[in-house]
């Protein structure tokens, strides 16, 4: 299964067969070992099950696979729920191992929404993710009025340039997506929190807060931290990009102050610009000169092999090979007869070697991005396959989802040369490095406040900060203070355009990609330190370095099983999470935005 945390599908069913903890006597120490062996056992033989059916269900998408889905997904959780109420009872006992705590701490916290005990209500659940992700997985918006399938409806909101047209893909997308979903999204919220409290937590946000080795409410206040570090380089990208789209739009679609009309940034979630980089490029001699995906699409690149590609990178790093049977049962590309969840994942089958990914891929530059991202996953997965089941994960979510962006900061222009993809004489020189972070920032930079405000929302939502009868609302003020964006059409809570993000229905907890957007540079540069580069750091590939690829092995081949402080160590020689590198990358970029901005307008 998709091993982004220890999800109710990967920890499956079966026979509940967990030692009682005895209602008489207090339970012991051996109790306890044995009660951790049991449910390590029982779950990884059950999730190998609820891996295949969720595989099945999400690229073959029929009434049939829904209602196997929901009924496996049940069992899962109902097992899950089962084995994490236990776990709670052995936790504060004294003279625990330290694995044994470390554990039963992650059976506690494993289940990302679990059910309550009452009967019906982990079916009721189940019900109400499986629809909601079918759904998505069908979804379709228009495009000149007629239908447009997800992964096509991003594609060609990278590529449109025309307000009315992308207005059109935006306002379709939302609503036919988004808005049905309003109901089930509550029902859902609403049996999760019962689940949450009998396990011990306030809401189920609480419990997704409770992953990280720390105090929740100082991880909370990280993110925060983490925020107020890269806010200013935000700000200045956002006063230069609303700059360059009035210049190219006019005053009538994108006024020159306030907020910026989310639907013209080049992606349906206005969470990575990148693809609106010709708007923005320095005039004249700044200007990159290259797109990936024009490059790819030039020498014939077919999804395949962006794919192998892809490969060939951790290949020069020492990794091996991946198995034949990741050719095998990969859903590369999209199937032309049937329904399927298109958005990229990476699944670890058997919990050993069965690595595959799942995308609907097009010859662009996104994708080869995610193609390096998604084989992170799967060469993280294998690297910490001889962990025991409950380590067999990132040391945090946020490093799980860092690896592959790591990666794919070394396609650098001599790395394109390196294999074949661009001319050596089209390198560009130094002069158009502002172009090149420019190129850069637009989808680094830019997802940052995205990053953030997709969980504030659900936190809110979870709390009941956030009331069922404000959930538009609460999404518009949260993408209005964080990214200063706003929709192109007025919205009302008729609307429920959060649904209309994948991870939403998916039910896949966000913060991890705001803390792998700054983990990927720290881990960047300590690649590059390592390296021993020493020209700018956006110019470094890490490429065919083993000794790299041997020391990334050590620290993806930890899991889960230390804190995340020492996974970081083992890599960077540093223990703190922070903007700093993603900051100093950055550093020449913000000096010449901060140049151009003089006298704009900024902020919104
Ligand atoms: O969902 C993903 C990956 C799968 S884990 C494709 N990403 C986030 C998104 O698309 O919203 C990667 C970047 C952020
Ligand atoms: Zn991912």
């Amino acid at each position: 299964m998709v091993r982004f945390t220890v999800s109710t599908i990967a920890l499956a069913c079966a026979t509940l067969g967990a030692t009682p903890v005895s209602a008489q006597s207090k339970p012991t120490v051996a109790e306890a070992d044995a009660y951790v062996a049991e449910a390590e056992k029982t779950l990884a033989a059950d999730g190998v099950d609820a891996a295949r059916m969720a595989w099945v269900s999400a690229t073959y998408i029929t009434d049939d696979t829904d209602a196997l889905a929901a009924k496996s997904g049940a069992k899962s959780t109902d097992l899950a729920v089962k084995y994490a109420l236990g776990a709670a009872k052995y936790a504060s006992l004294p003279g625990l191992s330290y694995d044994t705590k470390r554990k039963l701490n992650l059976l506690r916290g494993g289940l990302t929404l679990p059910a309550p005990t009452r009967p019906g209500a982990s079916e009721e659940l189940s019900t109400l993710t499986t629809r909601m992700s079918s759904s998505y997985g069908k979804g379709k918006g228009t495009l000149d009025g007629k239908p447009i399938n997800g992964s096509d409806i991003e594609a060609a909101m990278g590529e449109t340039r025309d307000p009315a047209k992308l207005k059109e893909m935006w306002v379709s997308w939302n609503d036919n997506v988004g808005a049905p979903m309003r109901g089930d999204y509550a029902k859902m919220t609403a049996i999760s929190n019962e689940g949450a409290k009998e396990l011990g937590y306030k809401d189920v946000g609480a419990l997704w807060r409770s992953g990280y080795d720390m105090d929740p409410a100082a991880f909370a206040a990280l993110t925060d931290k983490i925020w107020l570090e890269v806010e200013p380089l935000y700000k200045a990208l956002h006063t230069y990009a609303r700059w360059k789209l009035n210049e190219k739009y006019g005053d009538a679609v994108q006024s020159k102050s306030g907020p910026i009309r989310s639907d013209l940034l080049g992606n349906m979630w206005a969470q990575e610009w990148g693809n609106i980089y010709d708007i923005v490029a320095p005039a004249g001699s700044g200007n990159v000169g290259y797109d990936v995906g024009d490059l790819l699409k030039a020498k014939g690149y077919q999804p395949v092999k962006m794919v192998k590609q892809g490969e060939a990178f951790y290949s020069s790093l020492g990794f091996p090979a991946l198995p034949g049977t990741f050719w095998e049962r990969s859903q590369i590309t999209k199937p032309a007869d049937r329904e399927v969840i298109c958005h990229a994942s990476a699944w670890d089958v058997d919990n050993v070697d069965d690595l595959r990914i799942k995308m609907c891929t097009k010859v662009n530059a996104d994708d080869f991005v995610t193609i390096h991202h998604e084989l992170g996953h799967n060469y993280y997965q294998r690297a910490y396959n001889k962990q025991p089941f409950l380590y067999k994960n990132g040391a945090n979510d946020g490093f799980h989802e860092a690896i592959g962006d790591t990666v794919a900061l070394s396609i650098t222009p001599d790395y394109l040369v390196k294999i074949g993809l661009l001319d050596q004489a089209k390198v560009p020189t130094p002069d158009k490095d502002i172009g090149l972070l420019l190129r850069q920032a637009m989808d680094k930079v830019a997802f940052l406040p995205f990053g953030l405000m997709v969980d504030k929302w659900r936190w809110g939502v979870f709390s009941g900060e956030i009331p069922t009868t404000g959930y538009q609302a609460g999404w518009d003020k949260l993408r209005l203070q964080y990214q200063g964006i706003v929709p192109p059409v007025a919205r009302d809570e008729t609307k429920f355009d959060a649904g209309a993000k994948y991870h939403i229905p998916a039910a896949v907890p966000y913060t991890r990609y705001f803390l792998a957007r700054v983990l990927q540079f720290q881990f960047y540069k300590a690649a590059c330190d390592q390296s021993g580069w020493k020209g700018p750091l956006h110019r470094c590939s890490f490429f065919d370095d083993k000794a790299v690829g041997t020391k990334l092995n050590a620290m993806l081949s930890m899991g889960q099983s230390k804190p995340w402080p020492d996974a970081l160590q083992t890599f960077t020689g540093s223990r703190e999470m922070s903007g700093k590198a993603l900051v100093q990358y950055f550093a020449p970029l913000k000096a010449w935005l901060d140049v151009q901005n003089k006298g704009k307008p900024q902020g919104w």
